[in-house]
């Protein structure tokens, strides 16, 4: 399977585990609490799930863990667990440790095999879920494959498990949980969270992290005996393996209680708080390079290395930053509904919001605003290849269709090749005519998308080239493209696209630029529209900043039954786009109309009573649009104007008017489209209807 390389992921996956000390639960509860931990994360986005859990009982009270682990989303692995013969659901477990984890693939597509939890062999003795990236987790593999272990799954995850196996083996059994993880940790480069349990250690876990977020959840009917937890330092010996506890005496783990001895307690461990609010507002957020322990109920905190020069860098007196020797247990005062979508009323809400976060993500890596240099990775390979080719066709739906028309002028004017941009079900309809020295791309922001998965096909079967613009690692049209490019704008969850949209828009616009970073002729315009990406992320915000005067216009317009959008050149996708917004999310009529059409039909529609919005800023085609708004003034239209700060004269012809900064002009539409998103979001919410679920609509129309 292709893996495009990935020049940043968002780490969105979800960890949960639940351990029960003294705390009588049946097999029934407890994968209840785990499967409900894994749905308050759903919001993060995933495409596979899985848990693990002691079944000792089934197996005459010998030590045993099951895996059951599920592609899709969690309500499948729900109905998986139920359908488990000869599992008991209604056994009581004192003391029982359960893990559980929703995937984002980064490593091997979203499937059974690859979903977490991932194991050290088939008896499950060390069993793992894990959200980030082991970079250096091949020279690891590679190893373990020499000491004899057979992997299973194609993700960097099961080297953890695996590890832990060959270092429990290769200890004749001695080293404590903790100690086996604490060496296997020492050898994994990257981000991780992880949390692990083991047949060997029933009712024990051992959880740890590194530039990706574990927070852990206490409760007890008893009082907790402190509002800190000590951090035991541990050292490293000579063979890179651990050796005895280091001098931190300040408590002795056995004489350390969190709540104290034999006194019944439950821990939660999440990537984040939304998952354990449920339970307890008593947490412990780990810190980089810690590692928890339970063990007999006990929490424990360890370290490995002391802070030194080098790792706690200097504090303000250039003295070595020493980690506190504690980790003090906070309550977290957030309602669970606030967590998952902030502040914000809905997903698409919260989407909207994100973009000036989410184009940054996009641009992470690639783009180097000092050198004015644009590198997408998934694509150097190919890039001289499609220099050579005979034309570039964009093909995709809806959205993901317009972030093509939006890119088309640009990518005309940088590639100096002829641009072709197709909607995939007309693209099939039509039999269009492909060639081997063709390059397709496929946008999509699912990559499943039925339509632009055939028309991918399609193209393929013809020896054309395929390139794969997707936000879904993993998803099909990313395993199915010859290459291609992550636009890493974070899980998308509301049915309409936001933050996709302007994510697949720049990443277009970057493969424009890397098709031109050798002609000189283009040299200072490639630099303007490096220096305007540079700049969208402030400029977005100050977009976001008028959403009050939307939700005004929204008040004026949300009754009326039809809009029509227009505007041309570089804002004639605003319009397309911009029209659907409002068409998917407030079930109002609406139209983008190309302004140099106007007379050759659609101004018949135009008077005083028919709603017209109007997209011009300063370009090329500033002076054909003005002629274009004179025609609807003159037919007694009121147009609602979005053009750019201080356009005065512009501004002069608006009934009403919202302003957007002026960027270059192939960015322009990257501005222009925020208003009407915030537009549709605010009429939708007037009218009532279901803002993150439309009705009619799926998020990825995986059928044709
Ligand atoms: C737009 C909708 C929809 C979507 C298409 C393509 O707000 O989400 O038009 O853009 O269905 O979906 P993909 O981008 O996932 O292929």
């Amino acid at each position: 399977m292709k893996e495009f390389p990935l020049d940043f992921c968002p780490n969105t996956e979800g960890i949960f585990a639940y351990l029960n000390y003294l705390v009588p639960a049946t097999r029934k509860q407890i994968l209840d609490i785990l499967i409900e931990g894994l749905k308050r994360m759903e919001y993060r986005g995933y495409d596979s799930a899985g848990v693990a859990f002691d079944i000792s009982e089934e197996t005459n009270n010998k030590s045993a863990i099951k895996l059951v682990k599920k592609r899709g989303k969690v309500k499948e692995l729900e109905a998986a667990l139920e359908n488990q013969n000869g599992l008991s659901y209604t056994k009581e477990y004192d003391i029982h440790c359960g893990i559980a984890h929703t995937r984002w693939a980064t490593h091997g597509e979203p499937n059974e095999v690859n979903s977490h939890p991932q194991r050290s062999d088939e008896n499950n003795e060390f069993v793992v879920v894990h959200n980030g990236i082991i970079t250096n987790y091949k020279d690891i593999k590679a190893f373990l494959e020499k000491k004899g272990f057979v992997f299973e799954s194609e993700t960097d995850t099961e080297v953890i498990a695996k590890l832990a196996k060959h270092v429990f083996d290769s200890d004749n059994h001695e080293g404590s949980f903790r100690e086996i993880i604490e060496i296997v940790v020492q050898q994994l480069e990257g981000a991780f969270a992880l949390v692990i349990m083991s047949t060997h250690f029933p009712g024990e876990c051992v959880a740890t992290r590194r530039g990706s977020p574990l927070v852990i959840g206490m409760k007890s009917k008893a009082k907790l005996c402190t509002d800190h937890i000590p951090v035991f330092y541990s050292k490293a010996d000579n063979r890179g393996y651990m050796a005895g506890l280091a001098p931190n005496r300040m408590f002795s783990e056995s004489e350390y209680h969190t709540v104290g001895p034999e006194k019944e307690v439950e821990y939660f461990f999440a990537s984040d708080a939304s998952a354990i609010i449920g339970h307890t507002n008593q947490v412990i957020y780990l810190e980089d390079d810690d590692v928890a322990a339970v063990t007999k109920g006990c929490l424990t905190l360890h370290r490995i290395k002391r802070a030194t020069l080098g790792e706690g860098g200097l504090n303000n007196d250039r003295k070595p930053n020493l980690q506190p020797s504690i980790r003090k247990v906070q309550t977290i005062q957030l309602e669970l509904q606030q967590i998952m979508k902030g502040n914000y009323s809905t997903f698409m809400q919260k989407e909207i919001f994100e973009q000036p976060e989410s184009v940054v993500n996009t641009m992470r890596g690639r783009v180097n605003f000092q050198e004015n240099k644009v590198t997408l990775g998934g694509l150097k390979d190919y890039i001289a290849e499609i220099k050579r080719c005979r034309r570039l066709l964009f093909i995709a739906c809806g959205t993901s269709f317009h972030s093509a028309v939006a890119t088309r002028q640009l990518l005309e004017e940088l590639t100096e090749l002829p641009v072709m941009v197709e909607l995939a079900s007309d693209f099939l309809d039509r039999n269009t005519p492909v060639f081997r020295d063709d390059v397709c791309f496929f946008i999509s922001q699912s990559g499943e998308t039925a339509d632009t998965l055939m028309a991918l096909n399609y193209c393929k079967k013809r020896g054309a080239l395929i390139v794969g613009i997707t936000n879904t690692v993993g998803s099909t049209i990313c395993r199915e493209s010859h290459c291609g490019v992550h636009i890493n704008a974070g899980p998308e969850i509301g049915v309409a696209s936001t933050k996709a949209y302007t994510s697949q828009f720049i990443s277009l616009v970057m493969f424009g630029l890397m098709m031109c970073d050798d002609r000189i002729s283009m040299q200072e315009r490639r630099k303007e529209i490096i220096q305007g990406l540079k700049k969208l992320p402030e400029q977005i915000k100050e977009v976001l900043a008028i959403d009050d005067e939307v939700k005004k216009l929204a008040e004026e317009m949300y009754k009326e039954k039809s809009l029509l959008v227009m505007g041309r050149g570089y804002n004639y996708a605003t319009c397309l786009e911009g029209a659907l917004k409002i068409k998917e999310l407030t079930y109002m009529h609406s139209e983008g109309i190309l302004a140099g059409e106007l007379k050759h039909g659609p101004l018949a529609l135009v008077d005083k009573a028919m709603p017209v919005l109007f997209i011009v800023t300063r370009d090329g085609v500033y002076s054909k649009c003005m002629n274009a708004l004179q025609q609807v003034k003159a037919r007694h239209g009121e147009p609602v104007i979005i053009c750019n700060v201080d356009d005065t004269d512009t501004i002069a012809h608006a009934n009403r008017h919202v302003t957007v900064p002026h960027t270059i002009d192939c960015l322009q539409g990257i501005l222009t489209v925020i208003p009407m998103q915030l537009l549709s979001l605010h009429i939708a919410t007037l009218k009532k209807c279901d803002v993150d679920c439309p009705r009619n609509l799926a998020k990825s129309v995986t059928v044709a």
